[in-house]
């Protein structure tokens, strides 16, 4: 797309990420785990009836799951603490359908500080999901009667189990035409979420991280984080998630209509912009709980080295389902494709050859308040910002010798929102550039595939930005 025709608009690099934001997108990779009734009742929506009797993991391993979460590259753990059966999987005050009435520890266990605990051990942080839509408790649907249920709900959540960093708040909501309507008090919930955990987010249905818009792993081309406010209506989440969930469900694609949110076009009509940037979520099974006859439909490595470079290296948090089985243990092929995940990951990011190499940029800005050699470091203490009015900007990376290059990683100084729109990366072969990328956004992190190519330079071309750029990583691997 090209973009010179259009006039410059300030307002959009006016909006930019609060410090819990920045901290979140830094994480970068989460792990999701769906565990509740549905483990024991083959379902994926259950609908509350289900006795207290069935729940009963005879092997639960908490820490399995944390290792397991840690070897495969995630920095933190989301654990459904309670689904929309309403089953609590802590020994809630507030209700007698928990764990506290199932014969798991016959009753005095409490799985979310088994796991919070264990996060801790293995270096992660604990994140809960509550969700709002309840089919079990009989106050939903009378208004504040549920919403003081569901505060305090979050209340023994937020103040019970140490740091928490994100609150994910499902907006998905399968009642239909007749079933109970609930209007819940989204501000008041996230007062209380930023009064008791003011440095966690809240997602989803909250005003910090948005859904990416389908469970699928797909991942848009072009990722904004700055998109319309309007965006952060919880109306919008909900309404995309209203239908019973099912694989047809997990797998449907994008539409049209979603497939921009963020170009000057789409946004130059909206009078508020926000920064909410998109988290994928997906699940490592067809399912987001655990089903014994999916066992041969686990994602295999590479598909999930996929979704991995296509989301964390497209602007986007991930977040990746690991459903435990009914002992309470992930299941060993699971453990397996994330181990060569984490593996992948560690080995194909650790050695950054940008250290070893000449960095020139033109406009060449190399005076000392703005040196391009600032790009070697992972950081937003310094970037480099192009001099006001001149969007094109060029990287060379220049080695002694040719190297093979696998990936490039480019960062955007996100604390001056985003800019780039356009760029390429060419490289030199006996004597010739050729182009060997095309893209659009940047944002928090853009993962280049450079498909092994030999080379002993390297240039990065900004062709298009909303207004400077502002560059404040580049990594060649
Ligand atoms: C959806 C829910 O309905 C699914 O069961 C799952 O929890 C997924 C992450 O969010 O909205």
């Amino acid at each position: 797309m090209n973009y010179s025709g259009l006039k410059e608009d300030k307002r959009l690099i006016e909006a930019v990420p609060t410090a819990r934001q920045i901290a979140y997108e830094s994480m970068e990779f989460f792990c999701f785990i769906h565990f509740t009734v549905n483990t024991f009742t083959g379902r994926e929506w259950g609908d509350g009836t289900e006795p207290e009797s069935i729940f009963n993991p005879t092997e639960l391993d908490a820490k399995q799951w944390a290792k397991t979460a840690a070897e495969g590259g995630m920095k933190g753990l989301i654990l459904t603490c309670k689904h929309h059966d309403g089953f609590c999987l802590w020994p809630s005050k507030y209700t007698k359908h928990s764990i506290k009435n199932s014969p798991y520890k016959n009753g005095k266990g409490d799985i979310v500080r088994e796991t919070m605990e264990a996060c801790r051990e293995y270096g992660l942080k604990f994140g809960v999901y509550l969700s709002p839509w309840d089919r079990n408790n009989e106050s939903y649907g009378k208004g504040k009667e549920y919403d003081d249920y569901y505060v305090n709900q979050l209340t023994e959540l937020l103040t019970e189990y140490g740091d928490i960093f994100v609150v994910w708040l499902d907006g998905a909501c399968g009642e239909g035409a007749n079933g109970k309507v609930q209007k819940y008090d989204w501000q008041r919930y996230y007062q209380v979420v930023r009064k008791l955990q003011p440095n966690a987010v809240i997602s989803i249905s909250g005003p910090d991280i948005r859904w990416c818009g389908n469970e699928a792993g797909e991942v848009r081309p072009s990722e904004w984080s700055v998109v319309a406010a309007d965006m952060k209506d919880p109306a919008l989440t909900s309404e995309l998630s209203q239908q019973e969930d099912n694989e047809e469900f997990r797998e449907r694609p994008l539409d049209e209509t979603q497939s921009d949110l963020g170009s000057r076009e789409r946004l130059a009509k909206e009078e508020r912009l926000a920064w909410y940037p998109a988290e994928t979520d997906v699940s490592i099974r067809p399912g987001w709980f655990y089903h014994e006859e999916e066992d041969d439909k686990v994602r295999s490595f590479e598909n999930l080295k996929d979704i991995y470079l296509k989301s964390v290296g497209g602007n986007t948090t991930l977040l990746l389902n690991i459903p435990p089985m009914k002992n309470g243990k992930i299941h060993p092929t699971d453990i397996q494709n994330l181990k060569q995940l984490g593996d992948f990951i560690k080995e194909s990011f650790s050695n950054n050859l940008v250290e070893e190499a000449g960095i020139t940029t033109i406009p060449p800005l190399d005076c000392r308040e703005m040196s391009p050699e600032v790009l070697r470091t992972d950081d937003y203490e310094t970037y480099f910002l192009n001099e006001a009015g001149t969007n094109k900007l060029v990287i060379k990376i220049k080695w002694i010798e040719r190297k093979k290059l696998h990936y490039l990683v480019l960062k955007e100084a996100i604390p001056l929102s985003q800019r780039v729109e356009a760029f390429n990366v060419c490289y030199e072969e006996n004597g010739s550039i050729k182009k060997c990328y095309e893209g659009t956004t940047i944002g928090y992190k853009r993962i280049v595939d450079l498909k092994g190519i030999h080379t002993d330079s390297l240039a990065i071309v900004i062709e298009d930005s909303r207004v400077a750029p502002a560059m404040a990583f580049v990594g060649v691997y």
